[in-house]
């Protein structure tokens, strides 16, 4: 007998309602679910194709052991357990805590228990070496967001439900969904923004496909924070700012105004290729009109000054009168009282924010406790103290997705211990010792915690696990209390967790990822405040009651900068000195053997590297191509469907490549995640994408740089787009080589 269950979606941020049905222990199906009351009725092709990845004959469904042969054997979990503990307790034994690290990739944060778990295990450790896909996405924010507001935490999201004039900077919310903001139906909330007469402007490289349904600005790569600066310019120099109100919620506002004098439209025009006509017009709409706000993304945090480019989007907002007003870029809420004597507490206990320790290989600091995951292999093949010998990968696939994943690759043989917690086999953890099988989103029940506050209109869903774990497959926390258990033996700060945790349990209260939830649900917005509030909510109430969730507040809330920054007098920094520091580093050399400029793009069809293996998602054949402007390619002997080699200083790679209009002349876009080589488990995947390597497509990844000098100097981010490379005809390559 078929049940059908309300769920949601944990792929991608709107986290978009479903509806599984069920037919014993089975996933049979998913589709959008119609009473959500946000998503209602939408889901992407990629949730819908879920089903054929909780069912994939291809996924883990034992724990594996790598053979000496290179090939993998099935253990149970008790033998795989037994021996990583001692594995463990010998590298910690021999080597200490700081040489065991972890990478926790994407769909980790998309797991409560898993983020957390790792988290505060890894944090007691001690351990310099936690890394996480953060430094090739969106660590910048945070760094931003210290040196703006004293809180690491702190996200402004725009308020898409109230926007008149929204400027989209470096995202592409049509494909991605939105991020760093959980906004269900994100296109048709854009549409409502022109449909009330307001304007959606999107400012990017590339026509994209958000660009191809509202204005279009396009922009030379890296150069947002120069266009930053000059909308600040036009702010100050044409009297627009309110600087009476700007003085009493900041600091340091005659440094950024003195700053700003030299960037005039006019003269970062050269760089930026945007009129500067059009940037006086911009900065004229977005004081004069009541509710607007700039939203940037990806594509501004992967540059080279990321973290400069991001605080200014902060400092756009605020200067033209945006900042935590309605219809503005706002501060989402948990509605937990003491929230920011918490944070600020956390910060000055723990390494929960920028910190000054910096990592042993580079020099770069800590962000939220993680280290730049491009650092990894050179921490494990850079002898000494410290040095990386056991590591963790949980929901992360870095052969891929950090800058070169071959330097990665060699470094990952050369561990006395590696562990890979994943549903597939992929490229990484191909190198694995041990690969133990993880359990699908909808194999466990859960409350997201991390995008709390960033949902666009405050939301709170709660899911029981719709099926039970597949075949042997177990949830990484409970995973991590057993690693737990075994270096309690060795580490102090570990024991003491794992009695705490021992005592929960005896008292009957087991310490467990829903009963964190419950304390914030319950502490939170429509919380029931342990029966202060009578009817207010615990998560059995949401998850029981409420299935589809509920909306707990209309709409987001204006002056919340009170609550957010952690600075005594409450006021934002508009000029700490690390921030005004990499202006100097905004000018760039031109580099005539590579004169194009590289940008990434995400696929409606992908998530990042781990979808390619659902023939859903597979239909009618996938390609892997570099995108590129007949003005680029004619030039160059190029034709639709060329063959090509993309070289830049650090690598080259093949493939072919489509010849669009809807690209910036010098501008060349390639979407990340591909390279499948055969090596992981991904037989759909190894043959899709054809090239004349066979199939797979080809890893990006492999064209940037992953020496310390080159990440960026304030939170250690991968710089991934605007990167010099030229594009040549495979054929010519094949006759030079
Ligand atoms: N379908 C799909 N959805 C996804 C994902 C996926 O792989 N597939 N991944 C998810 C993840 S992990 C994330 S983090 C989010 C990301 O969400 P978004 O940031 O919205 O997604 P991107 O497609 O990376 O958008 C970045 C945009 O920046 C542009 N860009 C590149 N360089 C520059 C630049 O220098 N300046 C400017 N102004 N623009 C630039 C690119 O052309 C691109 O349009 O998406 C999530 N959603
Ligand atoms: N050039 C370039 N590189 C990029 C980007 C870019 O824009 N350009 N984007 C970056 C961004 S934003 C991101 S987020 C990263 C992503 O980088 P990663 O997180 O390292 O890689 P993913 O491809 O997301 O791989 C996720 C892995 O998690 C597994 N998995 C899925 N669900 C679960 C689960 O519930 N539990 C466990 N244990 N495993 C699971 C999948 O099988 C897959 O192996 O890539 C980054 N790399
Ligand atoms: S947009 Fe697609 S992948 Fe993202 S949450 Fe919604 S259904 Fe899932
Ligand atoms: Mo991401």
């Amino acid at each position: 007998m078929t049940q059908e269950k309300p769920t949601y979606c944990r792929i991608c941020e709107p986290l978009c309602g479903l509806i599984a049905t069920v037919d014993g222990d089975r996933l049979i199906s998913l589709r959008p679910d119609k009473q959500h009351p946000l998503s209602s009725g939408f889901a992407c092709p990629k949730g819908i194709a879920f089903t054929e990845i909780v069912n994939d004959p291809d996924r883990l469904r034992h724990p594996l052991r790598r053979r000496p042969d290179g090939g993998f054997e099935q253990i149970s979990w008790d033998t795989a357990l037994a021996e990583i503990g001692d594995r463990l307790l010998d590298v910690h034994r021999t080597h200490g805590g700081n040489s065991i690290g972890w990478y926790f990739g994407n769909p980790a944060t998309f797991s409560t228990g898993h983020t957390l778990w790792t988290a505060v295990f890894m944090n007691l450790l001690g351990t310099p070496h936690i890394y996480s896909a953060g430094s090739q996405d969106v660590n910048n924010r945070f760094v931003a967001s210290h040196f703006l507001y004293g809180n690491p935490v702190a996200a402004p999201i725009p308020d898409i439900n109230r926007v008149d004039y929204l400027m989209i900077i470096g995202a592409n919310p049509v494909v991605s969904h939105g991020s760093v903001m959980s906004s269900p139906r994100i296109r048709e909330g854009l549409h409502a923004i022109t449909a009330r007469g307001g304007t959606v402007l999107v400012v990017d490289p590339r026509h994209t496909e958000t660009a191809r349904e509202f204005d279009w600005l396009p922009i030379t790569p890296d150069t947002d924070a120069l266009f930053l600066l000059s909308l600040l310019h036009v702010m100050f120099d044409e009297g627009l700012a309110d600087e009476k109100r700007l003085r009493r919620r900041s600091r340091g506002l005659d440094e950024l105004k003195a700053t700003v004098t030299a960037y005039a439209p006019e003269v970062t025009a050269e760089r930026t290729d945007v009129p500067p006509a059009r940037v006086r017009e911009i900065a004229r709409a977005l004081v004069s009109t009541e509710r607007a706000a700039v939203y940037g993304r990806v594509g501004t945090s992967l540059g080279r000054t990321g973290t400069l480019t991001t605080a200014l989007l902060d400092m756009v907002n605020l200067v033209a009168g945006n900042l935590d007003v309605v219809g503005g870029s706002m501060f989402g809420d948990l509605g937990v009282p003491g929230q920011r004597l918490g944070i600020a507490a956390l910060q000055r206990m723990s390494r929960f924010r920028w910190s000054g320790r910096r990592s042993r290989v580079g020099g770069l600091p800590q962000v939220l406790g993680t280290a730049p995951a491009s650092l990894m292999a050179k921490e494990i093949t850079t002898p000494g103290a410290g040095a990386l010998r056991a590591l963790f990968v949980s929901a992360g696939n870095p052969v891929l997705s950090v800058p070169n994943g071959d330097e990665l690759l060699s470094a990952l043989d050369q561990l006395d211990l590696m562990v890979s917690l994943d549903i597939y086999r992929n490229e990484t953890n191909a190198h694995a010792d041990y690969i133990l099988p993880a359990t699908t989103m909808y194999e466990r029940e859960d409350f997201l915690l991390p995008f709390q506050a960033l949902f666009t209109t405050p939301f709170k869903q709660a899911t029981r696990a719709v099926i039970p774990p597949q075949g042997q497959a177990r949830e990484e926390w409970t995973v991590i209390n057993h690693l737990i258990g075994v270096l309690a033996r060795e580490n102090l700060m570990i024991r003491m967790l794992h009695t705490g945790n021992a005592l929960a349990a005896r008292i009957g209260r087991p310490v467990t990822p829903r009963l964190v939830s419950d304390l914030v649900i319950r502490l939170g917005t429509g919380g029931d405040r342990f029966g202060l509030r009578r009817g207010g909510l615990t998560y059995r109430k949401l998850a029981d009651e409420h299935p589809h969730g509920v909306v707990v507040a209309d709409r987001l809330a204006a002056g919340q900068l009170s609550k957010t920054v952690t600075f005594a007098d409450r006021r934002i920094r508009l000029s700490a000195p690390e921030l005004m520091a990499e202006i100097g580093r905004l000018a760039v050399v031109s580099d005539g053997e590579y004169p194009l400029r590289l940008i990434g793009m995400r696929e409606i069809r992908s998530e990042n590297s781990w979808q390619h293996n659902a023939p859903m998602l597979l239909r009618g054949g996938r390609a892997h191509a570099a995108r590129m402007h007949p003005d680029d390619a004619t030039p160059r002997g190029l034709g639709e469907g060329d063959l090509v080699t993309v070289a830049s200083r650090h690598g080259r790679i093949s493939l072919p490549v489509t010849i669009t209009e809807d690209i910036k002349p010098g501008v060349v876009a390639i979407p990340h995640g591909w390279g499948h080589n055969g090596s992981g488990g991904w037989t759909r995947a190894n043959a899709a994408a054809p090239n004349d390597l066979g199939a797979g497509g080809a890893n990006v990844n492999a064209l940037i740089s992953s020496d310390p000098a080159d990440l960026e100097r304030l939170a250690g981010m991968a710089n991934m787009t605007g990167v010099p490379i030229e594009v040549s005809a495979r054929a010519a390559d094949r006759m030079a080589t």
